[in-house]
């Protein structure tokens, strides 16, 4: 059939459907886990395949570039100020996937895994690598056709009993190279509730600060509460050097956001609708199918490495929950000895695509190597010496 007539492909030419429902398990498990671990930094505790979603954190950043027309509509926004308040738009729109999404956590990526994504239709070419292990880092440049996004995400974990505090730890940097701008900002705390009982859901709190040479803004995301009216609503202002409000920026983060005052308001992100049967298919958005589909042409330009061949997440895609766990436990063990050999032949583990810049004052941050493009287009990865993580 051609892609206009299957009704699994969406009207991007990905894929609109996942090729099975998220298997009924119960997850019980977690009560064991959690109580087992409990005071433990949980990123040292092996999850059961149940808990994961079919996607990995690598997969998650790159969905952060769900709506980039937002980064490419402010790469050609003459005015600073309204270039703020779409790059501000476009900060907080990467937190609407989290709505339906509170049920499973991505896989934690091995170490050396990589992920790329070049949407030509969005044209953005994307490539993240899992760089550290033990804390879990992962590292990502993405290159549109009038700006450059990165950034290395590490969190830490403060688990409460009912609920989970992730912190994130890392900046986001977004650069415009023609009006020489450089945007750049730390994320805001996220909350995943009723770990253990009841409906998950999710809640992100806390002030964001967006900073290009004199100009910044500030976003503040409420934190829900039983009696509040503000649940998950976002308000910022773009400032002038001056600390005076240029911009007044206001909505919720599942919702939209919009800048001015109402009832004049312009609205200046919306989220898309989402598939149909979402809830049984893990929340997905439609960008957030699409990411791990893996097509004949991509199965011969990827590097092995790539999270579309990593096959307990694909077992889990397809709902073979009993051989995805027996996969991932695997695939650790292998991570694992690599590790200890590493170990027994002193040598230093050395990420393939992207370099370590030590800093004094806060963490190290991570920096795209620029040699992935070139390597998949001369010599090719079928060419070069790749690691062999399953
Ligand atoms: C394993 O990862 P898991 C552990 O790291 C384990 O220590 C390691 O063995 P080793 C294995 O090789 C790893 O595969 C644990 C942890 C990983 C993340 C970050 O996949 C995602 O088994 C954060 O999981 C989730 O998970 C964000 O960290 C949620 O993947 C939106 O920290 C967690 C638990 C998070 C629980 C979220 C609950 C949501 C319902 O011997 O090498 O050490």
């Amino acid at each position: 059939t051609t892609a206009m007539e299957d009704p699994s492909m969406g009207q991007t030419g990905h894929r609109a459907q996942l090729p099975c429902p998220k298997p009924e398990v119960g997850d019980l498990s977690i009560w064991s886990i959690m109580r087992k671990n409990i005071g433990k930094d949980l990123s040292k505790v092996c999850m059961p395949v149940t808990m994961n979603e079919p996607l990995n954190t690598l997969q998650r950043l790159a969905e952060e570039l769900e709506y980039s027309e937002l980064l490419d509509k402010a790469a050609e926004t003459d005015n600073p100020y309204e270039r703020m308040a779409l790059i501000a738009a476009f900060a907080v729109s990467g937190y609407s996937s989290t709505y339906y999404r509170a049920g499973q956590k991505p896989f934690n990526p091995l170490l050396g895994e990589t992920y790329e994504c070049v949407r030509e239709d969005k044209g953005f070419s994307f490539i993240a690598e899992q760089v550290s292990h033990h804390p879990p880092i992962s590292a990502c440049h993405c290159k549109g056709e009038k700006w450059v996004f990165w950034q290395d995400a590490r969190l830490k974990t403060k688990f409460w009993g009912k609920s989970m505090e992730i912190i994130p730890i890392g900046t986001v940097n977004v650069s415009i190279p023609k009006y020489n701008d450089h945007y750049s900002w730390s994320k805001v705390t996220s909350c995943i509730h009723n770990i253990m009982t009841g409906q998950r859901w999710m809640d992100h709190y806390g002030e964001k600060v967006i900073k290009n040479k004199d100009i910044t803004c500030r976003l503040m995301f409420h934190k829900a509460s039983y009696w509040s009216t503000r649940c998950h609503d976002v308000l910022g202002s773009v400032l002038d050097k001056d600390g005076k409000e240029v911009h007044h920026l206001f909505g919720k983060w599942h919702e939209g956001l919009w800048c001015g005052h109402p009832p004049s308001a312009k609205c200046i992100w919306r989220p898309g609708s989402m598939p149909e049967e979402y809830d049984l298919y893990y929340g997905f958005t439609r960008f957030a199918v699409e990411l791990n589909e893996l097509t004949p042409e991509l199965r011969m330009a990827l590097p092995p490495t790539d999270t579309r061949f990593r096959p307990d997440q694909r077992l889990l895609e397809e709902g073979q929950v009993q051989r995805a766990q027996n996969e991932k436990v695997r695939l650790e063990q292998m991570q694992r000895l690599r590790e200890r050999e590493r170990e027994e032949g002193g040598v230093v583990y050395q990420p393939r695509f992207f370099r370590r810049v030590k800093h004094e004052q806060h963490h190290d941050s991570w920096t795209f190597n620029n040699t992935y493009w070139d390597m998949r287009k001369n010599p090719g990865f079928s060419m070069t010496e790749n690691m062999k993580l399953w």
